[in-house]
């Protein structure tokens, strides 16, 4: 039998489920790209929001549409459901776990097409968020905005046809909120935002620019892919009651979320999230260090034949070379706002990583390098040039982003795969790959 809102009731009464009376919530979150990411971290924050404010009497209206561009697969797994799906949070303690009922419905935008630009112009919709991935935002190499990659069947096309419908109907604007990791999301989405209304719609800029806002976010929580194995795990805690959508994740998680919102938004800060005027440091300490660290033990890690980042961080010499990306070459770059420690950030990060009930696969963190590399080392590198210091451990990452491209770990995921494995197998593959003419010219110069 599978996870649905009927079968809740016969659930063991130890697992936490919604308090709110779901059919009665309006969709106020339209949502791009749904996947375990979104699922375990702001469908699970706006789902502890409602559960607060069915007690409270004072948040609600809040249930999220979830879209997906091209891919049936999370519709498949999530509509049988009725959207219900649980989170289960991994320790060496075990597992604790909480079925999410956030979700409404997931469409999918290859499929129904005018179902998302109705979801987009509801009135009672006032968020559109996004989980893309870094790729998703259709940048050319020098950042902005790729048309030939923004065609239809991008997020851009979908929101734009639904302000469109709301600036028609007189409709107040909605807030965009990008939830990826890249460096300062907010002005990045709203500045490509812009480019693609100039280009298609140049009459809705200007409403665009007064009714609609695109805060930052730094979005923080260990999400790994889940698998067959994890689906039995969670089929065992719900008394045999099969969850396809089901995510698995670590205890941890963090929001920071710059509060500019042009509408509504659910209490967020009430369960946990933090809504500050100023997102950059915890972005930046974030993408850097974390993410860093992150992309720096995926190339190391599997060039030493790991599968699993808690196994490269279990090595002395890559938990060492993570440390020293984080402490000695990151932290110097970043500016910590008051009460942000940096040490102890990077100590967290480390335990975090040392997580032996996640099974993260490095080869999971390998892909899109050409999507992450930029904001995780580059930044960091060009920033210690600057400064006449030398990034040994980022260098370090470096070759093995080389070695991975050369395909030494398998086929190589990346949308600029083809270009990146050719640079790859120069004779100077950092000149070829970062020099005049190469896949990441422009981004970063290498020196020495
Ligand atoms: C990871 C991130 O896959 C990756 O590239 O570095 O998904 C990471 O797990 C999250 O950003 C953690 O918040």
């Amino acid at each position: 039998m599978r996870l649905s809102p009927e079968a809740l009731a016969a659930l063991p009464a130890a697992i936490a489920r919604p308090l709110y009376d779901r059919d009665a919530q309006a969709v106020g979150i339209v949502h791009f790209g749904i996947g375990a990411f979104h699922r375990a971290h702001q469908a699970w924050y706006t789902d502890a929001a409602m559960n607060l404010g069915a007690e409270r009497r004072d948040d609600a209206d809040w249930m999220i549409t979830g879209v997906s561009l091209r891919s049936p697969g999370v519709a498949r797994q999530m509509n049988p459901q009725g959207g219900l799906y649980s989170v289960a949070e991994q320790s060496a303690e075990g597992m604790a776990l909480r079925i999410v009922g956030a979700v409404r419905n997931v469409l999918v935008a290859s499929e129904e097409p005018d179902a998302v630009i109705a979801a987009v112009a509801a009135p009672s919709t006032h968020i559109v968020s996004l989980t893309v991935t870094e790729k998703g935002y259709c940048r050319a190499a020098d950042g902005s905005l790729d048309f030939d990659l923004a065609h239809s069947l991008s997020f851009y096309y979908f929101v734009t046809q639904g302000l469109l419908a709301r600036a028609k109907a007189g409709l107040p604007g909605v807030t965009l909120l990008s939830c990826d990791n890249l460096a300062d999301n907010g002005a990045k989405l709203e500045s490509l935002m812009l480019q693609y209304l100039e280009r298609h719609e140049p009459d809705l800029v200007d409403w665009f620019s007064q009714n609609c806002t695109c805060p930052s976010t730094m979005i923080d929580r260990i999400v790994p892919a889940t698998t067959d194995e994890d689906r039995a795990s969670v089929a065992a805690a719900l008394g045999g009651l099969l969850d396809e959508a089901c995510v698995v994740t670590e205890p941890f998680s963090q929001w920071v979320i710059e509060d500019r919102f042009a509408a509504p938004r659910p209490r967020w800060e009430a369960v946990g999230a933090q809504l500050v005027t100023e997102v950059a440091p915890y972005e930046t300490a974030k993408l850097r260090m974390l993410n860093g660290a992150h992309s720096l033990l995926a190339y190391c890690g599997l060039r030493a034949g790991y599968a699993y980042v808690h196994e490269a961080i279990a090595d002395p010499d890559l938990r060492r070379l993570a440390g020293q990306l984080m402490r000695n070459e990151a932290a110097p770059t970043i500016t910590p706002t008051p009460g942000q420690d940096l040490d102890a950030y990077a100590d967290a990060l480390i335990a975090r990583f040392a997580n032996p009930s996640l099974n993260h696969r490095l080869i999971q963190i390998a892909m899109d390098g050409s999507q992450k590399i930029p904001q995780r080392w580059l930044e960091t590198l060009a920033h210690n040039q600057a400064q006449g210091r030398t990034c040994p451990a980022i260098r370090e990452g470096l070759s093995a982003w080389i070695h991975h491209l050369q395909g030494h770990n398998g086929p190589v995921d990346d949308p600029l795969a083809d270009k990146l494995s050719r640079a790859a197998k120069s004779n100077e593959p950092l000149n070829a790959l970062f020099g005049e003419g190469g896949p990441m010219a422009g981004i970063w110069r290498p020196q020495g």
